[in-house]
């Protein structure tokens, strides 16, 4: 009976430790609350990059295409660790990390969300996140394989970047972290015909557990496939970390082909997605998202809009403005009015609408 008693307190204790582990803290947790006071006034506008470059300039201080088109910040920046692992002073896209540290920092003092993706290099071919030629990577850095080694370093050195990225007060930054992303297509080495599902949950959870470890309690997690049109539960489960690691369900999605297949796949999708976020009690974003050059200027109010209206979604972030490809308009681009009345549209949010919901 005694040791009957003693067993059952042991499994109480070992679950509510288990369903503690399942809910964000600290920082994350305050984040998350923010987030869900946000959704209720509308959606956030994002964007990838948006100080550190634009159409027709690089690195000045103080720009932004987003700002310098309606008169406002976008209300969420991302950023891109790529690079981070090689202990590289840039990232893949040539942004000094101590210049994503600044601007991350100033976007959050700010009253701004800030996200982080990671574009790693190929670990076991020395290429980069793109180099698909060897189905034996993610295998390769899991425990047991021949990169494990060298790819805890790189998850350290993650871990020591992350570690920086603190207030003048020495408070830790909220972010919302997006590893491993678009793992239903295959052109980044842990997509899907990269890996099995095993492995690629194996790789997730190595990363998150590392960083749980460290002490990061100011990490929200977003988990984002790529633009589908034809998710099911079934298969959406297979690759879905649980809801015990993950807080925010993303979506990246671009239209590169018809306005037609855009417009139909990302209904389908964000008609599974939204289902998915409520029934699991989640969120949802698209967390990469735009047409590359605004070829069609209405498109982001014509297009995009209609569809995220109908949706209870918490952001959408356009990718980043690099000379040929871009995403978003400057004021000179035709497409510059089309941002100008999603910065109208009283259920679009940038800085100014959000700053002060804390
Ligand atoms: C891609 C492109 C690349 C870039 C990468 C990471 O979508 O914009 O040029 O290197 O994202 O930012």
């Amino acid at each position: 009976m005694k040791k009957n008693k003693i067993l059952l307190l042991v499994a109480l204790f070992v679950g509510m430790c288990l369903t503690c582990e399942a809910k964000p803290k600290g920082e994350a947790k305050k984040l998350l609350k923010r987030l869900t006071k946000i959704q209720a006034q509308g959606y956030m506008m994002g964007h990838q990059d948006d100080p550190m470059y634009g159409l027709k300039w690089m690195w000045d201080r103080g720009r932004s295409d987003v700002k310098e088109t309606v008169g406002d910040y976008p209300a969420v920046m991302g950023f891109d660790l790529g690079g981070i692992e090689m202990c590289d002073a840039k990232n893949l896209d040539s942004v000094p990390f101590t210049r994503i540290r600044e601007e991350l920092i100033a976007h959050y003092e700010r009253g701004g969300i800030v996200t982080l993706s990671w574009h790693p290099r190929n670990p076991l071919t020395g290429g980069t996140s793109w180099d698909v030629t060897s189905d034996q990577v993610v295998k390769s850095v899991l425990p047991g394989g021949s990169q494990h080694t060298k790819f805890c370093a790189w998850m350290t050195r993650v871990g020591d970047f992350l570690e920086t990225l603190k207030t003048s007060k020495g408070k830790r930054i909220p972010i919302i972290f997006r590893p491993w992303h678009e793992n239903n297509g295959s052109w980044f080495w842990w997509g899907e015909k990269l890996c099995s599902d095993e492995e690629y949950l194996a790789l997730w959870n190595m990363l998150q557990d590392e960083l749980n470890r460290r002490g990061f309690k100011n990490l929200l997690w977003s988990y984002s496939p790529n633009l589908h049109g034809q998710f099911n539960e079934e298969y959406y489960l297979r690759r879905y970390p649980g809801n015990d690691r993950v807080d925010l369900i993303g979506e990246d999605a671009y239209q590169w082909g018809t306005e037609a297949d855009f417009k139909s796949q990302l209904t389908k999708d964000l008609d599974f997605v939204s289902q998915f976020a409520k029934k699991n009690g989640k969120l949802f974003a698209l967390t990469e998202c735009g047409m590359k050059n605004l070829p069609d200027p209405t498109w982001l109010t014509r297009v995009l809009k209609p569809i995220m209206d109908k949706y209870e979604i918490s952001y959408f972030l356009l990718w980043r403005n690099y000379r040929e490809e871009f995403f978003a308009p400057d004021p000179t681009h035709p497409a510059a009015q089309s941002l100008k009345d999603m910065h109208s549209a009283k259920n679009i949010l940038f800085l100014q609408d959000i700053k002060n919901i804390k």
